[in-house]
């Protein structure tokens, strides 16, 4: 094969007339069509003089212009680095910078406010709507959709997808050919997709969730998606009669529990429920079961290594578990400090192997080693235990991480920002229990003289995605802290646990 991923996402399907989506007003593209219309953006980026191996960074609309343009660019063996719609342009600016593409591709709504973030980075500058309109839209439109694709083996890089960290810097995680197929493979062959099913689609497509494991499934196996915009309760309700399976982050599923209208009839058809990305409380898996007769089918996995565990299709989906660890995953619960495996039932570190997993960081060769050890194992930072049966259960984080209706929000980037405002002498992000988002944002500070709390969210609003901003503040005359100085941020999170409940 000449490329990989390309042949088998992609390319196999060219003059295949069967729907690959559905629209949510009422249309459908066949997989003939998007192959066409990713030969004709294919075309534009390598006439617009992108070469293999170079970044084009995406931050558009979620629609299927923006699955055709990554199509295209792993046709024309470009990395595709898709960037979070909610990112703000101080926030753009690192990643087009740091990754450095050649182009970077954005909606005609936010080109104005990011024009310079391109220039400054030394990018190419394009736009695509939504409804394919925009300059790159426009050149796509005069192009052949044939377009010879470029050769790529297994290890070279088809994206790249940024994971904050615990210091505050963003990384770009490398992902290769190979993860991303191999992964695809498994899942689909795991949770037994085949051309009958009809994925229900409402996931952002700038993550690895709604992008490689969602998408990248559905054009393995040759199934539809009916591809929502975003999470709305209303239109999962209008579309489940007409899916087989979905994929959520919790919150897809405690919303729906919350109205009258998700009934057990509404879904008696459906295949299968998966969820992911962040812990699924037991409590909502059994009250789903109650209500609609399904056991929601949750996994485990990471930007990093895509998916490591699930649980079984067949067999026993045990709540409050993120099931066994995935054919050709090697998983291992490790001494956090020692790095030696523990013995069954013990709680550490995480730790897997496999083709899952990622490169390392982009031109971060120490972050990479810290993470990745030499002998191939990845140090995932989550804490679990595997029990007699092999079920894994994470327990906890090694990691000072928030996960908020599945975004991952590292406190330190918001403790820096807020520690260098006016008016605050020190600060603490925390996470709590949210009924919603099963983990919120609160920011406790501490006071250095005059504090304008309205200046202050207007910085935070200019400079963090809105998922990010802390959703309450907390002002205190000094932070916990242990006899080494340490900040408690346990007492913290026991003392206001039930801000939102
Ligand atoms: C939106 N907001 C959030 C938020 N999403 N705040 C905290 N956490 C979130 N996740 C903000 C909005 O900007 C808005 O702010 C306010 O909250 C209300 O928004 P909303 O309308 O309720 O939000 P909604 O658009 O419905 O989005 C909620 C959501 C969405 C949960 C559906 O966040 C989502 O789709 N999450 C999925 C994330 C995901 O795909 N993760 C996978 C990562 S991959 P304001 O200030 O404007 O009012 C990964 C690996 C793996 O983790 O294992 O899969
Ligand atoms: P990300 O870096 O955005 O890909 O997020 C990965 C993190 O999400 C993991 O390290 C876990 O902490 C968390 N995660 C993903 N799936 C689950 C799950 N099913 N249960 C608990 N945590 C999860």
């Amino acid at each position: 094969m000449t490329n990989p991923l390309y042949d088998t996402l992609f390319g196999r399907h060219a003059g295949n007339e069967a729907v690959f989506l559905f629209l949510p007003d009422g249309t459908t593209i066949s997989y003939a069509t998007f192959v066409e219309q990713a030969g004709r953006l294919a075309n534009a980026l390598a006439g617009a003089g992108l070469v293999p191996g170079d970044r084009v960074a995406v931050q558009i609309a979620k629609s299927h212009h923006a699955l055709a343009l990554y199509a295209a660019c792993v046709q024309a063996g470009l990395v595709f680095l898709p960037l979070n719609t909610a990112y703000t342009a101080d926030e753009v600016s690192y990643f087009v910078s740091n990754s450095g593409a050649a182009l970077f591709v954005c909606d005609g709504g936010t080109r104005a406010n990011l024009a310079s973030v391109a220039e400054d980075a030394g990018a190419r500058l394009e736009v695509l709507n939504a409804d394919g309109s925009g300059s790159l839209g426009d050149l796509a439109a005069a192009q052949s959709s044939e377009f010879l694709t470029a050769a790529r083996s297994d290890s070279d890089l088809a994206a790249m997808l940024y994971t904050s960290g615990t210091t505050g810097r963003s990384k770009g995680a490398m992902l290769s050919q190979m993860n991303l197929l191999s992964n695809a493979q498994v899942l689909a062959d795991y949770w037994h997709f085949t051309d009958e099913d009809v994925l229900l689609h409402a996931l952002p497509i700038f993550h690895t969730h709604g992008l490689f494991v969602a998408t990248n499934i559905a054009l393995l196996t040759g199934g539809a998606m009916i591809l929502l915009p975003k999470l709305d309760t209303d239109q999962l309700i209008e579309w489940l009669p007409k899916s087989t399976a979905m994929m959520g982050v919790p919150t897809f599923y405690t919303r729906l529990l919350g109205g009258d209208r998700f009934t057990g009839d509404l879904v008696r058809h459906m295949r299968l429920f998966i969820s992911g990305s962040a812990p699924l409380l037991a409590e909502t898996h059994k009250q789903f079961e109650a209500r609609t007769g399904h056991r929601i089918l949750e996994r485990y996995g990471m930007t990093e290594t895509n998916m490591n565990t699930s649980n079984p299709y067949d067999g026993d989906r045990r709540a409050g578990t993120v099931g066994f660890a995935l054919p050709g995953v090697e998983l291992k619960v490790c001494d956090p400090v020692t790095g030696a495996t523990l013995p069954q039932g013990e709680i550490g570190v995480i730790e897997v192997r496999g083709p899952n997993v990622f490169l390392g960081y982009w031109q971060m060769p120490d972050k990479t080693a810290a993470e990745l050890r030499e002998d191939g194992f990845f140090i995932t930072g989550d804490l679990g235990t595997i029990d007699a049966d092999g079920y894994v259960t994470i327990v906890g984080r090694n990691k000072d991480l928030i996960i908020s209706g599945g975004y991952n929000i590292y406190p330190k980037e918001i403790e820096l920002l807020l520690d260098d405002q006016p008016g605050v002498l020190e600060s603490a992000v925390i996470g709590v229990p949210h009924p919603d988002f099963g983990e919120s944002v609160v920011a406790v500070l501490v006071r250095d003289g005059d504090l304008d709390q309205d200046l202050l969210a207007a910085t935070v609003k200019e400079s963090l995605a809105a998922f990010k901003r802390p959703k309450a503040y907390v002002v205190l005359d000094a932070l916990p802290r242990n006899t080494m100085g340490k900040v408690q941020k346990n007492v913290l999170r026991e003392t206001y646990a039930d801000m939102f409940t």
